[in-house]
């Protein structure tokens, strides 16, 4: 055994280094059937011009977040999570939903807050592209916001050149290197960007870690109270 994979070969799959779960695994294998399908963005510059569009829909699912929110103490629990799941007619197992409830519940204090709940129904809407439903009007009766997680999965595509899954650190520079013809300032946020990103500190962003730094630039937080949105 031994001596006949790898061998001069640089793989950049971080699987080597860290157990994958097996809804990593699913989120992977999902973004890669949505990765041959190619990317439509153009530059990271077209990305960046979309992040105002983006932060206002997003912001638009706080409506969706309090509805499922049944008791308002600001957090979904998994009882809850459940109900959405039920009333959003997302087909899922008890075990998948709780293995998204698990992945997403960062801080662990066993409730969906509003940016991991964003990036849960995002890692949803890419799930449920499954081969049999593509290009289904919509997957899960909430088509503007679909358009939105569309363009954070376009632009995971447009980022993850090598089309493995993962954005890697290279491929980071590369995609800034395009937009910006390598001036270093904005190189040197892109790798900062990066680091943020990359929070197993592995060289590699899945998904889901995009997902939440994503989130966090938006200045999208587990709970905005003191922003005073309700007075609109
Ligand atoms: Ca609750
Ligand atoms: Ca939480
Ligand atoms: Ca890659």
């Amino acid at each position: 055994m031994g001596g006949i994979l790898g061998k001069g070969e640089k793989v950049e799959s971080p699987k080597a280094w860290m157990p994958e779960t097996k809804l990593d695994t699913k989120i992977k294998e999902a973004m890669q059937r949505r990765e041959s399908e190619g990317s439509s963005m153009k530059s990271f510059n077209r990305i960046i011009l979309k992040f105002p569009k983006i932060d206002e829909s997003l912001r638009k699912c706080k409506a969706i977040f309090e509805r499922f929110d049944e008791d308002k103490n600001g957090a979904i629990d998994p009882q809850e999570l459940k109900h959405c799941f039920l009333e959003l007619e997302i087909n899922f197992t008890d075990e998948e939903i709780n293995d998204l409830f698990m992945a997403c519940d960062i801080n662990d204090d066993m409730g969906m807050g509003f940016n991991e709940f964003i990036v849960l129904l995002c890692l949803v809407y890419l799930l449920k592209d499954d081969p049999a439903a593509l290009h289904a009007k919509s997957r899960m009766g909430m088509p503007d916001l679909e358009v939105t997680f569309e363009t954070l999965v376009d632009t995971f595509v447009f980022l993850d050149k090598n089309k493995d899954g993962y954005v890697s650190k290279r491929e980071m520079i590369e995609a800034i290197n395009e937009t910006t013809g390598g001036e270093r300032s904005s190189g040197r946020i892109a790798m900062k960007r990066f680091e943020e990103m990359d929070w197993d500190k592995n060289g590699m962003v899945n998904f889901k870690e995009f997902l939440f730094a994503f989130t966090g630039w938006l200045g999208i937080q587990d709970t905005e109270d003191e922003e005073g949105e309700e007075n609109v």
